[in-house]
């Protein structure tokens, strides 16, 4: 049996659609992130970065629960419990983690400081600017590489396109229609729209979206002091000359 403690983060959604991939058990613990369950000491004990995903495998190895966060770290220790959507290949292999890597790094940072900026923050022009152009020069990129290549790594569907799935969703609860607002088409991104749909009619991924749609938004109950606490802003901000 798998722990999951999670959101509606896209983050904690591969790890869904990873689990039901490889069929394996598990019991989903909704942290409050926008009321600050994250900074509790029990969470913290779980995460000392205070962030979700984190699995805890309670048959981890040598029989033994095993704690792990960072959702990439995660699916990487998944891919090879189970032996499955990792490929062994050195070639295949490298190609699946470097697509992997574009997701932890490239997607997910930019995307969401997009979504921060846009939403929270569309009075600074030049950070909403920023993060729109790297956002699109990554759709881009993905396009790109899903003109030449039918998934991320290679020819097999693997980690890499269950991390990045997620970001692309078009209706997230967290996100929205990321898609609208960023004004990225389906005709002009036609090698993404065929991955993508491509993935949302595997039966794995379906039932994984059944449950993720379940998953209620803590956002929607938080005060502007918690708000404030999340986005790390107001009185939670700390200072530049480290005085704070
Ligand atoms: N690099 C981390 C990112 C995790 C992350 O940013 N989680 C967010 C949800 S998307 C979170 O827990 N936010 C609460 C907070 O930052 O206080 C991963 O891939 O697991």
């Amino acid at each position: 049996m798998i722990e999951l403690y999670g959101s509606t983060s896209p983050n904690v959604q591969k790890i869904q659609i990873m689990l039901h991939e490889v069929d394996l058990d598990y019991r989903f613990h909704l942290v409050d992130v926008h009321h600050g369950e994250q900074y509790s000491p029990e969470f913290s004990r779980l995460n000392p970065n205070q962030k979700v995903p984190v699995i805890v495998d309670r048959d981890g190895p040598e029989g033994r629960p095993l704690t792990i966060f960072e959702s990439g770290a995660i699916l990487i220790y998944l891919a090879e419990k189970t032996a499955r959507l990792l490929p062994e290949e050195p070639a295949a292999r490298a190609g699946a983690l470097q697509w992997l890597m574009i997701q932890l790094t490239g997607i997910g940072p930019m995307f969401g400081q997009f979504n921060h900026f846009q939403r929270y923050a569309a009075d600074d022009v030049y950070g909403t600017s920023r993060f729109a152009t790297q956002s699109r020069r990554l759709y881009d990129l993905l396009e790109q590489r899903l003109g030449e290549s039918p998934f991320l790594g290679g020819g097999e569907y693997t980690i890499a396109d269950i991390a990045t799935f997620p970001w692309i969703r078009v209706e997230n609860k967290l996100f929205g229609k990321t898609h609208a607002v960023m004004n990225i088409d389906w005709e002009g991104h036609p090698n993404l729209a065929r991955w993508y749909n491509t993935i949302a009619a595997r039966d794995a991924v379906k039932s994984a979206l059944l449950k993720i749609n379940l998953v209620p938004s803590t956002m929607t109950t938080a005060t502007r002091e918690d708000l404030e606490r999340y986005h790390a802003r107001g009185t939670f901000a700390r200072s530049l000359d480290g005085a704070t």
